[in-house]
């Protein structure tokens, strides 16, 4: 009897949520040029034509081959070609060569994608009811995985059009986010309680084995910054010398500084007696109040020891754990939706801010709207938790205790960069809404500059 009851697998919806997500991949090149698909200006940051057809090579390894689906006799480069960095599929195109090969010219790989999306949609709509279950667990990782992609694009992109020269740059999209010149709130550290408190992926619904199992911890009492760390006060770092002390650094950090020639955020330039920096949308010039963005774990951490060392009442200033910002962002809630930077319900919201790829602001926006006084709500008044930066944390990328990693290949996914690096919080402007949760677990090198990253201080409790 329950067996007749169970509804037939929904293939309807699975198709639905297919072609969406692979249609937004589509969407976001539509306005590059045959070059800018073919540049990779380091190893970290892929040329737009492996992206797509990395994320259709993902399909096709990972469901068309193991369930079946049609295979076709153009496939076989693409095994070696499109395939990231998983060692039990093979031998692989190295990573810093995807921008030396002039094959698969840009055209083939619209047509690969095609084509897996056409066996795709073929599979979805064929394969047996017994083995939907399982197909319908890679299918979301594999969609899911596209949405990671879609972020990475982003970034790729506005890495790849800072390589011209200024005069010549092209903007990546013409609608720009408005710039906003409201007063940042004043800076100050919301207090929370300490206790052994619930981590990890709590809720229903999708997640990566990174977020499971949930588990507790014991958090000692701390606070966490009200705001994002903006870039007027980034400069007063810079303007005390904040890159030339070596007393504030890391020793990898400074000697990656010193390696890379690091004096100022990446995209920041000195233009006409200002700082003027490098956006989606084009050159502009600095918004104080926006917050800082695209510096390294170093630099973060290195800015958090400068405030710690400069200002009487913020000794002890550091970056947060992983679990104190999990912590503090469950008490205060998240946004139901992209909007107004993440005030919990009764906190009055600013007008026009915005979060997440969704919004199409493609920049962070600024923190206002915090009233001077908020009453009862104050200590929730925590502005830019979600979707504007990610931010860097103190906590290492490890194992949650008890962690089991996806089965079979997809074990390498997330496992096995489980060393030395480190986790961040928060999602980004160029995160998609429906990618991102309260316990997603991103995780970069500490030297890595190009994503959009941001500083967000704590302290222990006094
Ligand atoms: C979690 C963003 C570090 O870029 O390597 C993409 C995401 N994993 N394809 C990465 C990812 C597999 C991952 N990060
Ligand atoms: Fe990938």
């Amino acid at each position: 009897m329950p067996l007749l009851l169970s509804a037939p697998v929904n293939r309807r919806s699975w198709l639905a949520r297919f072609r969406r997500v692979r249609g937004a991949s589509l969407a976001m090149c539509e306005s590059l040029s045959p070059e800018e698909y073919r540049l990779q200006p380091c190893e970290e940051v892929s040329p737009p034509w492996w992206n797509l057809g990395h994320t259709s090579w993902f399909f096709m390894r990972n469901l068309l081959v193991p369930f079946g689906g049609q295979s076709e006799p153009e496939d076989d480069p693409y095994e070696y070609l499109l395939n990231s960095y998983y060692d039990s599929f093979g031998s692989r195109l190295p990573r810093a060569a995807r921008g030396l090969v002039s094959r698969p010219t840009t055209d083939e790989i619209y047509t690969y994608r095609a084509s897996v999306d056409r066996r795709m949609e073929e599979l979805i709509a064929t394969l047996d009811e017994e083995r939907f279950e399982e197909f319908a667990e890679i299918l979301a990782i594999g969609l899911q995985h596209e949405q990671q992609h879609q972020e990475l694009f982003y970034t790729e992109i506005k890495y790849i059009l800072a390589q011209n020269r200024p005069e010549l740059r092209r903007p990546y999209t013409s609608c720009r986010g408005e710039g906003r010149t409201a007063e940042a709130p004043a800076r100050r550290y919301v207090p929370f309680e300490g206790g052994l408190r619930e981590f990890g992926h709590l809720d229903e619904g999708w997640c990566w084995d990174n977020e499971l199992p949930v588990h507790r911890f014991f958090l000692t009492p701390y606070s966490l910054a009200n705001r994002l760390v903006t870039c007027d006060e980034y400069l007063d770092f810079m303007a005390d010398g904040g890159y030339a002390n070596p007393l504030l650094w890391l020793d990898n950090g400074w000697q990656a500084a010193q390696r890379e020639a690091w004096h100022a955020p990446l995209y920041w330039e000195q233009r006409y007696g200002g700082w003027w920096i490098w956006t989606l949308a084009g050159m502009r010039e600095l918004i104080g109040e926006e917050p800082v963005c695209h510096v390294s774990y170093y630099e973060a951490d290195a800015y958090a020891r400068w405030r710690s060392q400069t200002f009487a009442g913020e000794q002890g200033a550091r970056l947060p754990t992983e679990r104190e910002w999990e912590n503090a962002a469950r008490i205060v809630g998240v946004p139901a939706s992209a909007g107004p930077n993440s005030f919990p319900a009764g906190v009055p919201a600013s007008a026009g801010s915005a979060s997440f790829l969704d919004s199409g602001r493609l920049h962070p926006a600024a923190a206002v709207g915090v009233p001077a006084s908020l009453g009862p709500e104050e200590r929730l008044a925590i502005a830019q938790l979600h979707g504007e930066l990610w931010q860097w944390t103190a906590s290492y990328y490890e194992p949650y205790p008890g962690y089991r990693p996806f089965a079979g290949a997809l074990a390498e996914y997330n496992g096995k960069f489980m060393d030395n690096q480190r986790v961040l919080r928060g999602g980004s402007c160029v995160t998609p809404r429906d990618h991102y949760r309260l316990s997603y677990r991103n995780f970069w090198p500490s030297t890595t500059r190009f994503q959009f990253t941001g500083i967000r201080l704590a302290q222990d409790a006094t």
